[in-house]
């Protein structure tokens, strides 16, 4: 049984750790909600008892063995370490520490053995990359990958609870055949839109969100060598992210092949019957906690590339989901660091 601590209860992705605790069983001890001053005060329901969200001081980290953070990377920079200090294990789903050598960045399906060399923290990886490295880890165990072209179609949950209020406000306004209210969140109407920008633009052409898909890729699956060529696409669609994926192999995989990899890979569910027109919908992953794949085909241009289509929940699989299954590996590795 664990003391936890939940930072960030109240967004999108916290109240998602928070009911991913009770749906998993997660042996827990104690809990507390903390939260950076703003926050604080708010009441959070869990098991059925209702808690107030406290400031989060060093004070209320003592004695916490795991704490689950989904904060801005500010707070994070600030606190994780401090947690880290007093003996906790952070679950960090900011990007603070994602690239920190000193950091595993863990996909419990992909690279559960990395929460062995944690030093108090872990971070939890971007969505985009999160639902991606599930589905390219078995094609990249029997045929290594030598190359990724991504292109996301991101719901707007993926900025948090502002990104779900401004979608609704425009498209309440639409219906109503009002005028649309000025973005702020976005750069521009998400509503009739898909914004090709995820963050801000880097020197390089890329945005942030874009690099993440690069660098983190090659954190998470250990490999340096593999490219990664990404465009981040936000689009008019509440939950769950979609991404099309051509990816290039040293050895040509078929289709047939690449199902039965995924049929038996944790994690993954195919939904690909295109002449029933089956395949993953964002609609139908919203509240589950798999990895979907469909549209599989080979890529008519390149012998040795596949194509498929991959849709997740990016609140649940793409963060809170992943999160508490990274804090259940903590759990194996009894009576070392959890
Ligand atoms: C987004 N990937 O969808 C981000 C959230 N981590 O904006």
């Amino acid at each position: 049984m664990k003391n936890v601590a939940v930072v960030g209860a109240s967004g999108a992705v916290g109240e998602r750790m928070v009911r991913l605790l009770e749906e998993r069983n997660f042996p827990v001890a104690s809990i507390k909600f903390l939260a950076s001053e703003r926050s604080a005060g708010k009441s959070v329901t869990f098991r059925g008892e209702k808690f107030v969200i406290q400031p989060i001081t060093r004070q209320a980290l003592e004695g916490v063995d795991i704490v689950l953070s989904s904060t801005p990377a500010s707070v994070s920079r600030e606190w994780s370490p401090i947690a880290a200090a007093v003996g906790a294990v952070v679950i960090d789903n900011s990007s603070a520490f994602r690239m920190d050598p000193d950091v595993p960045l863990v996909v419990p399906e992909v690279n559960p053995q990395d929460v062995l060399w944690n030093k108090g923290i872990i971070a939890n990886p971007n969505c985009s990359t999160i639902q991606m490295v599930v589905a390219l880890k078995p094609l990249h165990d029997v045929a290594r990958i030598r190359r990724v072209v991504v292109s996301t179609y991101q719901s707007v949950s993926g900025a948090g609870m502002t990104g779900i209020v401004e979608l609704e406000a425009q498209t309440g306004a639409g219906v109503r055949n009002e005028p649309i209210p000025a973005p702020s969140k976005f750069a521009h109407a998400i509503l009739g839109n898909c914004l090709p920008q995820i963050d801000d633009f880097l020197p390089n052409g890329y945005t942030k969100e874009e690099m993440k898909m690069v660098n983190e890729t090659r954190k998470i699956l250990g490999d340096a060598s593999i490219d990664v060529c990404p465009t981040c696409v936000r689009v008019p669609v509440a939950y769950s992210h979609s991404e099309s994926i051509v990816v290039e192999t040293e050895r040509p995989i078929t289709a047939e092949e690449a199902v039965a990899l995924w049929m038996k890979a944790p994690g993954v569910t195919v939904v690909d019957d295109p002449a029933n027109k089956r395949y993953p919908l964002a609609s139908d992953a919203v509240g589950r906690d798999d990895v979907f794949v469909g549209r599989i085909r080979s890529d008519l241009s390149n012998p040795n590339a596949l194509v498929f289509w991959c849709v997740s929940d990016n609140l649940r699989k793409g963060a809170a989901t992943n999160a508490v299954q990274i804090a259940e590996e903590l759990l194996k590795l009894e009576p070392a660091r959890a």
